[in-house]
């Protein structure tokens, strides 16, 4: 690198130093906002060389903390197709970020910022959640990405997703405005339902955040669909939102005043890349978290896949030690569908999946999506072009389209709060079920969450995916003894967005008591 461009870049860096150690962990960086500045300047400085490397294909920066709190902020990376901030560059982002002296010198590891500001390909795509701090931090992100002669498309206030979906379709050179990402997935649900209206009603919950504006863009798909807790209506994912109803299990609070009834709600998180939906009993709620839209999908995927009459597609659903034994059961009977187990966090499941021509995955907490590979869609495709106006093979036919288009209507990068809605409202309307039968696929078992603050979280290690403890042995001992009652499972794992531990336990249909008994027995020892 020219000896200039170090040292301007170590003058712009440095000086508005982060008080603590960051780690880029399960979705980027993350803290207050106003710790954060430094970082997602160096985060715009990253992005530019990541580009750089990728021969100036566009790499993403997200600004958002998602579920977290309305003060907290964070900055992720995404690679030009659409998937999470390769993992080797990881590491060098933490530290990059953390080095308070000579920074621009860690980067030369992995580029010369000279040659990144000599060739000035970078291009940085760049957008933000409704947060009051975003729209500085991404001032900050451009500064970075300019300062080596980079180029910063700002594409706004938009939906996690939607970043995603613009990054990746950027990459694929095809259409990359937000209109067409609402555009494609009308055509697609508009395939999915046969044109069929979806007739419950739904109360949307906007957890206050971009989802309950964004949401807007395919108005009039779900007929009867209200949305509440848009962005000024109250704190961001403040007692609402999907991460609030999925832990809580209780009802989101509505910030207005209107009393609202419906058949089905859904919540989505601070910057909807995650929904669940749930019957509202007032005090408590009837949840279909992730695992149910793993097994919705799995189940519709498997029976089409199969009277399309393909038979060389592999069909992979990945869960994670969270998801609910009943489930697992679930997806394990279904034909032609294989289970594989990740580690907690997006990349682990996307990861996971990605072997499969058609890759299935959500966390419990309502992030997921279904993923088809370009071998999928193009044996897809070229059986509905042999087969177009065959009237004699109409349900093969009918397969084949139905299959084609939950792969366009679902996020092929991420799970996306708002496709996933129309993907389970137009499953629903196709296979002529409401949220009840839905809900009795399966008797889920109980289960339990506690969290326990540590010291050190580290001294945990964890083994199987996060299934079983490694280290310390007293704990690992601990663990088998108290879940050893037959269709009892626990586990320990550190969080890797705070700084706890979690503590997970379950048990048979039924025993409620027995599952809270065994977790709060393990936060004890
Ligand atoms: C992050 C992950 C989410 C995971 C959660 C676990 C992404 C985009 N998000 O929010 O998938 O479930 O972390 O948090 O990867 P924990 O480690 O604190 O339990
Ligand atoms: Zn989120």
């Amino acid at each position: 690198p020219s000896a200039t461009a170090m040292s301007d870049l170590d003058s712009l860096l440095g000086h508005r130093h982060h008080p603590s150690y960051l780690h880029y962990g399960t979705a980027g960086f993350r803290a207050l906002a106003n710790t954060l500045y430094e970082a997602v300047l160096r985060c715009g400085v990253l992005a530019a060389c990541r580009s750089h490397v990728l021969n100036g294909k566009a790499v993403g920066v997200m600004v958002t903390a998602s579920h977290n709190p309305p003060d907290d902020n964070g900055v992720k990376l995404v690679e030009p197709d659409g998937s999470m901030l390769n993992s080797e560059w990881e590491p060098l982002a933490t530290e990059f970020i953390n080095a308070s002296d000579r920074p621009a010198q860690v980067l030369s590891k992995m580029v010369s910022i000279g040659d990144v500001a000599t060739a000035r390909k970078a291009v940085v795509v760049v957008g933000r959640d409704s947060r009051s701090s975003s729209s500085t931090l991404v001032d900050l992100v451009a500064q970075g990405v300019e300062a080596i002669g980079g180029r910063v498309v700002h594409i706004g206030l938009v939906t996690t997703p939607q970043l995603h979906f613009a990054v990746r379709a950027r990459y694929r050179q095809e259409p990359c405005n937000i209109l067409h990402y609402y555009e494609i997935m009308k055509k697609a649900y508009h395939k999915l339902t046969q044109n069929n209206r979806f007739r419950a009603s739904i109360v949307l919950d906007g957890a206050n955040g971009v989802g309950a504006d964004a949401i807007k863009g395919i108005k009039g798909l779900i007929p009867n669909l209200v949305v509440v807790n848009k962005p000024g209506d109250g704190p961001l994912n403040q007692d609402c939102g999907a991460d609030f109803v999925q832990k809580k299990r209780c009802p989101p609070v509505v910030y207005t005043s209107d009393k609202h009834q419906a058949d089905i709600w859904a919540s989505l998180d601070g910057d909807a890349d995650r929904l669940v939906m749930y019957r509202n009993n007032g005090d408590g709620v009837l949840l279909a978290d992730g695992d149910r839209f793993a097994a919705l999908v799995a189940k519709f995927v498997s029976k089409h896949l199969a009277s399309s009459g393909i038979s060389t597609l592999t069909v992979g659903v990945a869960q994670t030690a969270y998801s609910n034994g009943a489930a697992t059961e679930y997806l394990q009977a279904l034909p032609g569908v294989d289970i594989v187990i990740a580690k907690t966090g997006v990349k682990h499941l996307e990861k996971a999946v990605k072997k499969y021509d058609v890759g299935i995955y959500w966390e419990p907490n309502g992030h997921g999506t279904v993923l088809f590979s370009e071998n999928a869609v193009s044996e897809l495709q070229s059986l509905s072009d042999a087969l177009s106006g065959n009237a004699q093979k109409a349900a093969q036919v009918n397969s084949v389209t139905t299959l084609l288009a939950v792969g366009k209507l679902a996020n092929q990068a991420v799970g996306d709060g708002i496709a996933d809605l129309l993907l389970i409202c137009g499953i629903l309307c196709r296979e002529d079920m409401d949220f009840d039968a839905w809900l009795r696929l399966y008797d889920e078992r109980c289960s339990s969450n506690m969290v326990v603050k540590v010291q050190d979280k580290s001294v945990i290690e964890t083994a199987d995916c996060d299934r079983s403890v490694k280290e310390p042995i007293a704990l690992r001992e601990a663990i088998l003894e108290i879940a050893s009652a037959q269709g009892c499972r626990a586990f320990v794992r550190p969080s890797g967005t705070e700084d706890v531990v979690r503590v997970y336990a379950e048990a048979p249909v039924g025993k409620d008591d027995l599952a809270q008994d065994m977790a709060l027995r393990i936060s004890q020892s």
